[in-house]
C-alpha cells in the first residue's frame, strides 16, 4: 500500500504527553468545568466572562508546550508517505502544526483563532480575549473564540465525510469516542473500504468500529506504527 490515502483523527490523548489536559480522564477539563458551562453557545451567552477565561487559560497552556514524538511521526508521516496522508484533528492546540503537518483540518476550530458572533469576521486571536471586545472588521462587542461549541456544526464536514470515503486507511489517536461527528467516523470509513485502527491509551467508546487496536501512551504506539507504514 505503498501509495494508500491514510486519514487520520486525533484527539485530546495525542496531546496529553505533551503536558495538555484530555477532556475526559481523571482530572481532565470537564472535571474542573461543566461543559454546558464553558463549551456551549448558551453558557457563553451566560457567562462570557467565565468562557474567556477559560480559552486564556487553554490559550495559555497551548502556547508553553511542544509537540511531541506521536506529533513528529505523524508529521514525518506526511512528508515521506507517497500517498496523501490528511490529519482530522478535534484538538484546538496548533502542535500537529509546531510537528511540521501541513494538512490539518480543525473539525472544532482552533485556540488560535477568533470570530465575530455578528459578522463571522475571523481573525488571529489575541493570547487573552475579554467580554465585548470589538471586531476589528464590524465593531460589534461580539467576539468570542472560534472553536466550535456543542450545538454547533464542525467544520468542513463535507471535505471530511469524502476524506472518510477515499481512506485505504482510517485511525484514531488519543480520543475517547464520545463526541459526535467525529465518533462516527471509523465506521463511516470502514463501511467504505478502509482499513481501520485505533491507537488509544484503552479502548474508546467506538472500539467496536476498529479492525485493530494499538493500546497504550501516543508517543509509544504511534512512532513504530508509522514506521511500519512507512516500510510496507
Ligand atoms: C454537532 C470545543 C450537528 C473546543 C468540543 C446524542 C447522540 C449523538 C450526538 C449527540 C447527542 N446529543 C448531542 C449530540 C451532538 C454532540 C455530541 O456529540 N455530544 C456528545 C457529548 C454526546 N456533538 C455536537 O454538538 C457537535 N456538533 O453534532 O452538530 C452536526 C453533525 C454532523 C454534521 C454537521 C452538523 C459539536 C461537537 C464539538 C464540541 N466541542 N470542544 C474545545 O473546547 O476544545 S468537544 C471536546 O471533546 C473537544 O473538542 C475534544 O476534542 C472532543 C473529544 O474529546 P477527546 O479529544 O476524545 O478527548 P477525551 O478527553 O474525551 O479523550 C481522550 C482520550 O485519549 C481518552 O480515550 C484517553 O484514554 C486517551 N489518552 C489519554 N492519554 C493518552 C491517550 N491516548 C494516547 N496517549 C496518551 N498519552
Amino acid at each position: 500500500m505503498a501509495s494508500a490515502k491514510l486519514v487520520i483523527l486525533t484527539g485530546a490523548g495525542i496531546s496529553a504527553e505533551s503536558g495538555l489536559s484530555t477532556f475526559r480522564d481523571a482530572g481532565g477539563i470537564w472535571a474542573q468545568h461543566a461543559v454546558e458551562d464553558v463549551a456551549t453557545p448558551d453558557g457563553f451567552a451566560r457567562d462570557p466572562d467565565l468562557v474567556h477565561w477559560f480559552y486564556n487559560a487553554r490559550r495559555q497552556a497551548a502556547a508553553d508546550v511542544s509537540p511531541n514524538a506521536a506529533h513528529h511521526a505523524l508529521a514525518r508521516l506526511e512528508r515521506e508517505h507517497k500517498g496523501e496522508v490528511v490529519i482530522i484533528t478535534q484538538n484546538v492546540d496548533a502542535l500537529h502544526e509546531a510537528a511540521g503537518s501541513a494538512l490539518v483540518i480543525h473539525m472544532h476550530g482552533a485556540l488560535s483563532g477568533a470570530l465575530c458572533a455578528t459578522c463571522d469576521y475571523r481573525w488571529p486571536a489575541p493570547l487573552a480575549m475579554h467580554t465585548n471586545d470589538p471586531c476589528p472588521a464590524c465593531a460589534a462587542p461580539t467576539a468570542r473564540p472560534d472553536v466550535v461549541w456543542f450545538g454547533e456544526t464542525p467544520y468542513q464536514m463535507e471535505a471530511i465525510w469524502s476524506h472518510l470515503e477515499e481512506a485505504d486507511i482510517f485511525a484514531a489517536i488519543g480520543t475517547s469516542g464520545n463526541v459526535y461527528p467525529a465518533a462516527a467516523f471509523a465506521q463511516h470509513a470502514g463501511r467504505a473500504g478502509a482499513h481501520t485502527v485505533e491507537l488509544n491509551l484503552e479502548a474508546s467508546a467506538n472500539v467496536r468500529d476498529f479492525a485493530e487496536l494499538r493500546h497504550g501512551p501516543a508517543g509509544v504506539t504511534v512512532p513504530p506504527w508509522v514506521d511500519e507504514l512507512l516500510n510496507q
